[in-house]
C-alpha cells in the first residue's frame, strides 16, 4: 500500500488541498515527532493568530526505522477513538478537524501553548489538583460508554470488531507483557541493574503473573482504552485562568481491560515519584495514584445508574471496580519493569544523573504490583509499599 508520506515542506500544500487553510497567508511549519512511533508538524500563520498539527503515522515504527515495519492503518484506531472520546469527554481531548484515511493523517488542535505532562514533571513542576482527577474521569468516561453498562450489546459488538487493532495489540503482548522476563534483542538496561534483570528472568512467579495479566490484556474485551495512557500521552497548562488537561495519542486503542489505562498512568506516576526522590523535588507525587483512582471511582459510579443493562446490579459493580483496581496495579507494575528493563525506556529515570537507585527502587515496586496485586486493596496499601 502506497501514501503520500508527508515532509515539512509539503504541510502548507497539504492543509490548502484538504480545505484546513483556504487564505493564501504564509504558512511556517516545524516537524516536532517525539514519540515512538509517528510524526507531527506543527504549522501556524506568520501572525502566530492560527495555528494546526498534523500528525502522520509512517509505515514502520518511526524510531527504528524501516527495519521495523508497521501498518499506518494504526492512524485508524487513533482517529476512532477520539470519535468516542468526544461523544462523553470533548473538554479532555484536542479538537480533531479531520482525517485523511487515505494518508493516515489526522489534522488537529495546535496544543503547543500547553506542555506534555512527563515534560513539566521532569523539571520538577508538581501536577496540580486536577491532572490525575481529569484523567481518571475521563478514563471512566470513556470506559463506561464503551463497556457493556454503557452501550448496547449489539453496538458493542459491532465495536469490538471495529476496533481490533492486531499490530498493535502484539506491541504491547511483546514489548510489555512478556519480552522483559525473557532474554531478547529488544531488551536492555543499565549494566548495574543486570542482576535485577537476571532475577527477573528467573523468577517463575512473576513470569506466571505477568502471564495471567498478558492473558487478560488478550482476551478481556471490557471497553475501549486509550492504550498507551503514559504521562507523555497527557498536555496540562493554563487557558483562560484554567487548568487544562488534554489526553492524546489514542493510537493503540482496542477494546481491552480498563486497569490497563489507569495501570499505566499509575507506573508512570510512580516513575515519577522515584525520580522526584532521587533529586529531592517530591511534591504531591504521592498523592496522584488515589486522586487517579477517587476520580474513576466516583465518576464511574455516577454514571452507573444510567446503565442500559440492569441486569449487572449494585452488587456487580462492587465486583468489577475490585477487579478493575487490582488488574490496575498488575498492569501498573508491568509497565514499571517495561520502562527500565525492557524496549521504551523513560527520561524520568534516563536523565537523572545516576539513575541505578531509582530504577532499583522502581524495578521492585513493579514486581511487588504484579505479584502483590490481590492483597494490595486500597491506595495506602500501595503507598506503604513505597
Ligand atoms: C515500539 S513502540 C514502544 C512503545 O512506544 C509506544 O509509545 C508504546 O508505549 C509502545 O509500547
Ligand atoms: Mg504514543
Amino acid at each position: 500500500m502506497s501514501y503520500r508520506i508527508l515532509e515539512t515542506d509539503d504541510i502548507p500544500g497539504y492543509l490548502r488541498e484538504r480545505g484546513h487553510w483556504d487564505d493564501a497567508t504564509d504558512i511556517g511549519v516545524r516537524e516536532v515527532s517525539d514519540g515512538n512511533m509517528n510524526r507531527v508538524f506543527l504549522a501556524s500563520s506568520a501572525d502566530g493568530t492560527r495555528s494546526l498539527a498534523v500528525k502522520q503515522a509512517l509505515p514502520w515504527v518511526r524510531v527504528a526505522g524501516p527495519s521495523w515495519p508497521m501498518s499506518p492503518d494504526r492512524a485508524d484506531a487513533e482517529a476512532r477513538a477520539y470519535a468516542q472520546v468526544a461523544k462523553v469527554a470533548p473538554d479532555k481531548i484536542p479538537a480533531i478537524h479531520g482525517y485523511d484515511p487515505e494518508n493516515h493523517a489526522l489534522v488537529m488542535e495546535d496544543m503547543s501553548d500547553l506542555e506534555v505532562l512527563r515534560t513539566r514533571l521532569n523539571e520538577g513542576e508538581p501536577y496540580g489538583p486536577h491532572t490525575s482527577a481529569r484523567t481518571g474521569e475521563l478514563v471512566a468516561q470513556l470506559s463506561f460508554a464503551t463497556s457493556d453498562f454503557g452501550m448496547e450489546s449489539a453496538e458493542r459488538k459491532a465495536l469490538i470488531a471495529a476496533s481490533v487493532s492486531p499490530e498493535l495489540c502484539k506491541i504491547t503482548e511483546d514489548v510489555v507483557l512478556s519480552e522483559p522476563y525473557i532474554e531478547h534483542e529488544h531488551n536492555h538496561w543499565h549494566e548495574q541493574l543486570d542482576d535485577l534483570a537476571a532475577d527477573f528472568r528467573a523468577d517463575a512467579r512473576l513470569r506466571t503473573e505477568v502471564a495471567d495479566l498478558r492473558h487478560t490484556f488478550m482476551t478481556s474485551a471490557q471497553a475501549l482504552l486509550h492504550g498507551d495512557l503514559h504521562t507523555g500521552s497527557i498536555m496540562v497548562g493554563e487557558r483562560e485562568g484554567a487548568h487544562v488537561v488534554r489526553v492524546f495519542d489514542p493510537e493503540f486503542s482496542f477494546v481491552g481491560p480498563v486497569g490497563y489505562d489507569l495501570g499505566l498512568y499509575w507506573a508512570n506516576a510512580l516513575v515519577s515519584e522515584e525520580r522526584a526522590r532521587a533529586l529531592g523535588t517530591l511534591s504531591d507525587h504521592g498523592d496522584q495514584l488515589r486522586l487517579s483512582w477517587e476520580a474513576f471511582e466516583s465518576e464511574f459510579r455516577r454514571l452507573w445508574p444510567t446503565r442500559v443493562d440492569t441486569f449487572f446490579d449494585d452488587a456487580y459493580l462492587d465486583r468489577f471496580l475490585r477487579r478493575v483496581w487490582t488488574e490496575s496495579l498488575g498492569y501498573a507494575g508491568t509497565e514499571i519493569v517495561r520502562r527500565i528493563i525492557g524496549f521504551a525506556h523513560l527520561t524520568d529515570l534516563t536523565t537523572l544523573p545516576d539513575p541505578v537507585p531509582a530504577s532499583r527502587r522502581a524495578l521492585l515496586l513493579g514486581r511487588e504490583l504484579i505479584v502483590r496485586r490481590e492483597e494490595l486493596s486500597t491506595p495506602e496499601h500501595v503507598r506503604a509499599l513505597l
